[in-house]
């Protein structure tokens, strides 16, 4: 065993019952505000905003503390431009040509989404996470990474409330395959292209599936053992 130091644990901060009540409440309140969207305005949304969600993510748990991830943030059009192009080529194919199968294509028919995607290039900001096989605790490491897929995953979902919290929309997008953004975004094959993650201000007048709004009851989703 190689030795290991250990420092005070820092910053933790205590909570009497009753506001632990409210803070519970609080932030359950708010989280069930958080909607995905797909129509996007293009409004532009200052940079260092999502910077510092990008920064809140990168503070998830991970397999051996290795932070798996990279975030590739597009803001550039003509780079959105091209996301859209190469997605929507996969995309026509998983609705069009058979690729998704009769089955998937049911489970998505309320949702109501095709091939097009506008909003890859409406909203101001693509982040597309890329998930690490191989790294280490510091950049440029070359160790194996451990729970690559749940790491990555938490990370992303605190992304994904962090940019709800500043008050933003995200629509957490998949073309499959989706290894053209390793391309686009010049990340290395040990790179794995996880999500495509949209951010912006949802358009006036943006509407969600009802299908969506559809959530299990607690009883179901919990046992209390
Ligand atoms: N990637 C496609 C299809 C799609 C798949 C699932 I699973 C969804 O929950 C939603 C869409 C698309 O973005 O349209």
């Amino acid at each position: 065993m190689k030795p290991h130091d250990n420092i005070p644990l820092p910053d933790y901060r205590e909570y009497s019952e009753a506001e632990m009540h409210k803070r519970a409440a609080d932030f359950l309140a708010d989280i069930r505000r958080r909607h995905t969207v797909r129509e996007f305005s293009d409004r532009p949304v200052p940079r260092e905003i999502i910077e510092d969600c990008i920064r809140a993510a990168g503070t998830a748990p991970s397999g051996a503390n290795h932070q798996p991830w990279h975030f590739a943030l597009i803001g550039s059009p003509e780079v959105k431009a091209k996301v859209r192009r190469r997605a929507e080529q996969e995309e026509h194919g998983f609705y069009d040509e058979g690729k998704a199968g009769e089955e998937w294509l049911d489970a998505l028919a309320p949702l109501g989404t095709d091939a097009s995607k506008p909003y890859l290039e409406h909203a101001p900001w693509l982040i597309a996470i890329f998930a690490q096989r191989r790294g280490g605790v510091e950049t440029g490491m070359e160790r194996k990474n451990y729970y690559v897929s749940e790491s990555v995953g938490i990370a992303t979902g605190f992304l994904i409330a962090a940019l709800h919290n500043a008050g933003l929309a995200t629509l957490t997008h998949t073309p499959k395959p989706m290894n053209f953004l390793n391309e686009i975004c010049c990340r290395p094959d040990h790179e794995r292209a996880f999500i495509l993650l949209v951010a912006g201000y949802p358009a006036e007048g943006a509407s969600i599936p009802v299908h969506a709004t559809i959530k299990k009851p607690f009883e179901d989703i919990v046992t209390v053992l």
